[in-house]
């Protein structure tokens, strides 16, 4: 068997970023609490990078060559941990524990507990200037390894992003690829209302980094770009993603109420129904009870 062609492989990429959003609400909605919002926003992405883009082994989570992936907007990590059960680091099962006491899967990144979970994530701004850190010992080691990191739009009024912005063209870091989730939606309102990003591009290229625009929610435009990001010598890249928060949940898109409230029992069933439609009508048969 040869390749895959490229439709294919895009439809199978869709393919499971559509159940991994039912895992997405089926996990906060027996978790009672926890982020869809930024989860939902990120998903294609995540899935693009886990079942295409990253060399990666789930058998060897600290395989020293392993692409690394970090979730600096670590609150959106249902997406990461349906992606990590999905390649197989851990059993499905475990996703229900989400948010419990005891269990591994806690609300946010945590390292050393969780195999695949590259850094302690969830105060927001720490990491991409954590993930430069990677990608500068790559780098002296012959560029064995790639880091893909994302951070969010509200993320991007911390300080520290801003750190990482200017020291890693300085370091003509190219085993770094950040990307930016921009949903436009933060904790308590707009982002354009709480503290503008715009203009983002110029922002970024001004600081020297190779920047991408591109639709994160368009499996092939988001493939293009990682490959892109991959290949580009001299610079880090920096794709900034048009997401919507939220997507693929009717009553979630856009609403900044769902940033970090989980569905009731009712709304869970409601949501879950639309994705489940939403799955069968793009790709037959039925995904989950
Ligand atoms: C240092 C820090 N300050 C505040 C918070 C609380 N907080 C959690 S999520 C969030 C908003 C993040 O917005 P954004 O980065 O746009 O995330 P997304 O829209 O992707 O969910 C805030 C302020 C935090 N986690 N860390
Ligand atoms: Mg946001």
């Amino acid at each position: 068997m040869g390749p895959p062609n490229r439709a294919t492989d895009l439809l199978r990429l869709e393919e499971i970023a559509a159940r991994l959003r039912i895992e997405i609400i089926e996990m906060l909605g027996k978790a009672g609490s926890g982020h869809p919002g930024g989860s939902l926003s990120v998903i294609d992405i995540v899935t693009c990078l886990y079942f295409s883009k990253m060399r990666h082994d789930p058998k060897r989570p600290e395989w020293p060559e392993r692409d690394r992936f970090i979730l600096s907007k670590g609150h959106a990590v249902p997406a990461q941990y349906a992606a990590l059960a999905e390649a197989g680091y851990f059993p499905k099962q475990e996703l229900g524990t989400l948010r419990k006491l005891g269990s591994r899967l806690q609300g946010h990144p945590v390292r050393n507990s969780v195999p695949g979970i590259e850094a302690c994530t969830g105060s927001l701004g720490q990491g991409l200037s954590i993930a430069q850190g990677m990608a500068i010992a790559s780098k002296l080691d012959g560029g064995k390894f790639h880091v893909y990191c994302v951070i969010g739009d509200g993320e991007s009024q911390e300080g520290q992003i801003w750190e990482a912005a200017m020291s890693a063209p300085k370091y003509q870091v190219d085993t770094l690829t950040a990307i930016l989730d921009y949903n436009h939606g933060q904790i308590d309102g707009y982002v354009d209302q709480v503290m503008p990003l715009e203009p983002v591009i110029d922002k970024w290229r001004a600081f020297n980094w190779n920047v991408l625009e591109i639709d994160g929610n368009q499996m092939a435009q988001i493939s293009d770009a990682l490959d892109q990001a991959r290949n580009f010598k001299g610079k880090p890249t920096f794709i900034v993603a048009h997401t919507v928060k939220g997507k693929g949940v009717s009553f979630m898109e856009n609403q900044i109420a769902w940033h970090g409230m989980a569905p009731n029992p009712e709304q869970t069933a409601k949501a879950l129904a639309e994705l489940r439609a939403a799955y069968q009508k793009r790709f037959g048969g039925t995904h989950g009870s």
